[in-house]
């Protein structure tokens, strides 16, 4: 990051928001979504390379990577069907931190095991960047790095817990992030531990 010890205008930073019944009730419906559209191993574009996370979606659209790029579709790539609908809860979080004024399309699911990361990314292919992206971290705790709107600046490290929730809006909406690593075993909220990360995206202009 440029300036300073302080985020950018648009990052918000939520630590706790949803308390641990919360996280339960969130954690069932996902159990459920996922049964219905399973979680599946995406690949880079051209390379192949499998990502070390698992994914699935919610909502009208959903991302996806495979061999011919990223994109956002309507149907799952295995099952053919279409993702299951974004829970109220979550619309309700969008509508309560994002300051949209149009609903989100798509919710992206990440499952992390232990050993699993997120290389520093941009969130760019959406149509629109005037929408922010909201995330809400359930699970172990990981380690969430923010950078500045170039690749490669100075970083700051975030420890997320189950219940966090992140917004990277306005100025902060192409700024780069990733995930350095789990922190296996730190919650007993997952049975089989490891991490989800739920990110709200609004894809279509507003
Ligand atoms: C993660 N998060 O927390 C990865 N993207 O597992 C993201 O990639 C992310 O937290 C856009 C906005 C917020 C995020
Ligand atoms: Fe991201």
């Amino acid at each position: 990051m440029q300036m300073g010890d302080a985020f950018p205008q648009g990052f918000q930073y939520l630590p706790g928001y949803f308390s641990e019944k919360d996280q339960r009730e969130l954690v069932g419906l996902l159990r459920e979504f996922v049964a219905e559209a399973p979680l599946f191993t995406p690949v880079m574009p051209r390379t192949g390379k499998e990502f070390s996370v698992r994914m699935t979606n919610l909502g009208d659209l959903g991302w996806v990577s495979d061999l011919k790029g990223y994109r956002y579709q309507a149907q799952h790539p295995v099952s053919g069907r279409n993702w299951p609908a974004i829970p109220e809860v979550l619309i309700n979080l969008w509508q309560k931190v994002g300051h949209c004024a149009a609903p989100p399309e798509a919710c992206l699911v990440n499952y992390y095991a232990a050993t699993a990361k997120m290389g520093m990314h941009q969130d760019r292919d959406e149509k629109t960047f005037d929408a922010p992206v909201v995330s809400v971290s359930l699970g172990d705790a990981a380690i969430f790095k923010l950078g500045g709107v170039k690749r490669g600046g100075p970083t700051k490290s975030l420890r997320l817990q189950s219940g966090d929730v992140v917004v990277l809006g306005g100025d902060a909406r192409l700024c780069y992030h990733g995930i350095d690593r789990i922190q296996g075993g730190s919650s007993s909220l997952l049975k089989d531990g490891g991490r989800l990360n739920l990110t709200l995206r609004r894809v279509s202009p507003i």
